[in-house]
């Protein structure tokens, strides 16, 4: 759809939001896989997170006050919680003490309030048996019963996303991340296994239930058939400073994602904050690249943004207002 690709384009300025169940640990949104936290001890999160103070109308304010058009929420990272009421899986938020739908308020906000919403999608699941494949880094996995039904993980995936595109309103695109799995998983790196992802059937799904729903894939490849966006992670398109972002820039719009910190999802200690003026020269720079610039913040548990986050971004907001629009 190429109109929703240039309103894409224009809209420049996003805020990216990891936040879930792995929250409540304040190490960040891998904390499972690198502490080798089994699935049955990592459940427990079910019976912790309670984000009482979670007010999606306060989220969608703090991203228009930063000039912000659209915001990408983790609607389920890599340890597989999903943060709405999906019928697919108990291991979901309307299952915590908190119990309510947390994608479905923040959708509500953002189309009342004017401000589009993506949703960033795992391909790969930490915690469903069915996935069979187990992400590197320290080799000891998460405890998972290898049933590897793949059929049954990928019928799970469409069933899931045909929720996401069916039950909030217009969706302005799908952020896949997680497609490297198998690269890690073998031992031996020159015998890659390939994972059979079915993306021209996902994508052909997204597709047909929303025609104007955007797609892109965080697998730091070229664009592949289906594609809207080419997404690069901490870096400038074409720059490969962090080995997430080698590949060649295409001609589909582009998009870089950065933190404000050194963490996507809530980190405790994390005190590297990014200046205002640090941030606001990346994303001039990823302006002339014509580049959006996708801006993260972990939430904390307890569903607020902390405010080394939020004042910063009020300060980019002002920035905008004054010399936005010759950037
Ligand atoms: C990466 C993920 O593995 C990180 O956790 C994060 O979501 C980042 C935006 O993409 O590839």
């Amino acid at each position: 759809n190429l109109a929703a690709r240039e309103e894409f384009q224009n809209d420049k300025f996003g805020m990216f939001i990891h936040w879930g169940a792995s929250s409540v640990l304040g190490s960040g949104e891998w904390v499972m896989n690198q502490r080798n936290i089994h699935v049955k001890e990592y459940q427990r999160l079910i019976n912790i997170f309670n984000p009482q103070n979670f007010d999606a109308a306060k989220w969608v304010a703090t991203a228009k006050a930063a000039g912000m058009k659209y915001i990408t929420f983790i609607t389920r990272h890599h340890d597989g919680f999903s943060n709405w009421d999906t019928k697919q899986s108990d291991w979901k938020i309307t299952n915590t003490p908190y119990a309510k739908d947390a994608l479905k308020q923040l959708a509500d906000e953002c189309h009342k309030q004017g401000i589009k919403l993506y949703c960033y999608y795992s391909l790969l699941d930490w915690y469903r048996s069915d996935y069979q494949y187990e992400t590197g880094k320290t080799g000891k996995g998460t405890g998972r019963k290898q049933k590897s039904d793949w059929e049954s993980y990928i019928r799970f995936m469409k069933a899931q996303l045909t929720e996401l595109l069916t039950n909030y309103g217009e969706i302005s695109g799908i952020w896949f991340d997680g497609h490297w799995d198998q690269l890690d998983n073998d031992v031996d790196k020159t015998l890659k296994s390939k994972v059979n992802w079915h993306y021209d059937e996902i994508y052909e799904l997204i597709h047909r239930l929303q025609p104007q729903c955007l797609i892109s894939n965080n697998h730091h490849l070229l664009p592949i058939p289906g594609e809207d966006f080419q997404a690069f992670e901490k870096d400038l398109p074409g720059h490969n400073t962090t080995g997430f972002g080698g590949q060649s820039v295409s001609q589909l719009p582009l998009e870089t994602c950065e933190t404000m910190n050194d963490s996507w999802g809530f980190n405790i200690t994390d005190r590297n904050y990014k200046s205002s003026k640090n941030l606001i020269q990346y994303m001039v720079k990823a302006a002339c690249y014509n580049a959006n610039f996708l801006l993260n913040v972990g939430p904390m548990p307890d569903g607020t943004i902390q405010p080394e986050f939020t004042d910063t971004l009020a300060l980019m907001g002002k920035w905008l207002q004054q010399y936005g629009a010759t950037v």
